[in-house]
């Protein structure tokens, strides 16, 4: 499996403050992300769901792929391109189990025996993190860009970097070897999301090409 962009934008309504989430969704598909996941820790599945189906359409109309955080059922509910799982969640290997082959499986990871266990159990992409400090994700590991570094030659699945990423420190991190990089406040806080999602995968982007000129 290969992501079809560079940057993977996280949804999260505690980030996009009072504005409407689709509004968000609509900005950052229109700058050009193409990896879009939907998070919501609080919201009851009655309220969710039906957020999770038109999440779905917005992504498959713009030709995106539309991941759901945390929860098989809702991801199987709305038949989503995939689901992500933290260290917290329904294992991989479970998690595996229960999704049609043809769905994507991420797996969240914080060191290199993780990371590796990870792809061992089936993961479709391994996101590691918090390569930066965050303010999102309380109680976060810091692990720093070098843990993209040391894991990436043993990662044979696309790698994703994900903590505190901004289009300031980006470069680094597709220096250090991922893929992709996932976001939160970076694009969900942004002013302008739009505008924010096409400068970040500029950078990207160009990043991407420089690492593999050398
Ligand atoms: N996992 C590791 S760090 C993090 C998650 C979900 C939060 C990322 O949010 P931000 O705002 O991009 O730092
Ligand atoms: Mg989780």
């Amino acid at each position: 499996m290969k992501l079809p962009s560079p940057l993977y934008v996280i949804l999260d309504r505690e980030v996009t403050g009072g504005r409407d989430v689709k509004a968000v969704l609509d900005a950052v598909l229109a700058g050009g992300c193409r990896v879009i996941q939907l998070r919501d820790k609080r919201l009851p599945m009655r309220e969710l769901y039906p957020l999770a189906a038109d999440f779905k359409a917005r992504c498959r109309r713009a030709g995106a792929l539309f991941i759901v955080n945390d929860r098989a059922d809702l991801a199987l509910a709305v038949e989503a391109d995939g689901l992500h799982v933290g260290q917290e969640d329904l294992p991989a290997p479970a998690a595996r189990r229960l999704l049609p082959r043809s769905m994507i499986l991420g797996v969240s990871t914080h060191d290199d025996d993780q990371a590796r266990r990870a792809l061992a159990e089936g993961a479709d992409y391994v996101a590691v993190g918090s390569i930066f400090p965050t303010g999102t994700k309380t109680a976060f590991q810091l692990v720093g860009p070098d843990l993209v570094r040391r894991v990436r030659p043993e990662i044979s699945v696309p790698l994703v970097a994900i903590g505190g990423i901004t289009a300031k420190n980006a470069d680094e991190v597709i220096e250090a070897g991922a893929d992709a990089v996932a976001v939160i406040s970076a694009i969900g806080a942004a002013p302008d999301p739009e505008t924010a999602t096409r400068h970040l995968l500029e950078r990207l982007t160009g990043a991407s090409r420089r690492r593999s000129a050398h």
